[in-house]
């Protein structure tokens, strides 16, 4: 078999030999090791009870909790607590930030916020579901609690992003803003190895992701874009392909790999869009740039926008530049 790099030594070749860039390799290797563990809870979550099903509670955005939301969420947020490189934390599935209060924890340099378990639509039918992560500096002073502050801050002061796709193979794929590149679990060994370096994200594709059953639901604007999406008048000369899974992870994942858009506006019922900025856009974004892609909300660069609160959420754009700036074209 050929021989993969792993995670643990790409990242000491690639980072400066810094404190503070130390500090960032473990901030990664730790979220990579929690993934592990709730890679390992998807694959058996059928043979265990307890595991499939809602948990019997919303969260504080009235959406109804699956078990392995907050299975997940909890193995995120003990492992990063005890690493020691992250002061604090924010989660699509709790209410408010969490300071963790530990003499290490104080100390760490980092705040990281993460949907722990993206797609839970998909999490008892077996489909591909993800984890998205971006990790901040922190602003507030050392040896303090971390601060609401932490959290607000513009996607163009992240760090780092990925995610994790417990897909057909589990991978994790991630930036700190040299690049994307992307590694698969090896199941026989336990370890994140090099499988698709230094990814770029295809200028146009002819893939095109958006929940339709939301089409009358939208601006009219956006139904003349999907038409263009159907016609044979668009850039590619013949239809695109309707592909949507349901995992934002799973479909981003898509069209990274093989180019292609997603999109998810404002609708009726969710009129100012249905995605985080903080936990599901801001860390795609930064990974779709990086890629050569592009995301906007279809007037703004996701990047861009100052966070008011924590759960904020915005309509988005994502994927390849040609397509996402053809769709915004069309808002206009
Ligand atoms: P979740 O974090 O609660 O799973 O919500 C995010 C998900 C995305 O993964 C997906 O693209 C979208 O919501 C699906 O929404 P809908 O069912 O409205 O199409
Ligand atoms: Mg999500």
């Amino acid at each position: 078999m050929a021989h993969f790099t792993a995670l643990k030594d790409f990242l000491y070749t690639q980072q400066p030999k810094d404190q503070n860039e130390n500090d960032l390799s473990k901030v990664l290797l730790d979220l990579a090791e929690a993934s592990k563990i709730v890679s390992k809870d998807v694959c058996r979550a059928g043979l265990v009870d307890g595991f499939l099903g809602a948990q019997g509670g919303q969260n504080i955005q009235g959406e109804e909790q699956q078990k392995l939301d907050v299975i997940a969420d909890n193995a995120f947020i003990d492992v990063l607590e005890k690493g020691g490189a992250v002061c604090g934390i924010a989660s699509e599935e709790n209410e408010d930030f969490v300071s963790f209060d530990n003499d290490k924890s104080r100390s760490g340099k980092y705040v990281v916020l993460f949907d722990p378990l993206d797609g839970s639509s998909n999490i008892d039918v077996n489909v591909s579901i993800g984890t998205i992560f971006s990790i901040y500096k922190r602003i507030s002073p050392s040896n303090q609690p971390a601060s609401i502050d932490d959290m607000l801050q513009k996607g163009t002061a992240q760090v780092a992003a990925g995610y994790v796709l417990y897909g057909s193979s589990t991978m994790l794929v991630y930036t700190s803003g040299n690049g994307v590149n992307g590694f698969t679990l090896d199941p026989n060994t336990d370890t994140f190895c090099l499988s698709h370096a230094d990814m770029k994200m295809p200028v146009k594709g002819r893939y095109y992701a958006m929940n339709e059953g939301n089409i009358n639901e939208c601006n009219p604007k956006i139904i003349d874009y999907i038409r263009y999406c159907q016609s044979r008048n668009n850039d590619y000369g013949s239809p695109y392909s309707g592909r949507y899974i349901g995992s934002l992870v799973a479909d981003f994942h898509r069209n990274l790999i093989k180019g292609g858009i997603y999109i998810y506006p404002c609708t009726i019922n969710a009129p100012e869009g249905r995605l985080r900025l903080l936990y599901e856009c801001n860390p795609l974004a930064f990974i779709s740039e990086q890629a050569g892609g592009m995301s906007s909300t279809g007037t703004a660069r996701i990047m861009e926008i100052k966070p008011e609160k924590l759960h904020e959420r915005v309509a988005f754009f994502t994927g390849s530049k040609s397509m996402v700036e053809k769709a915004i074209a069309f808002l206009k």
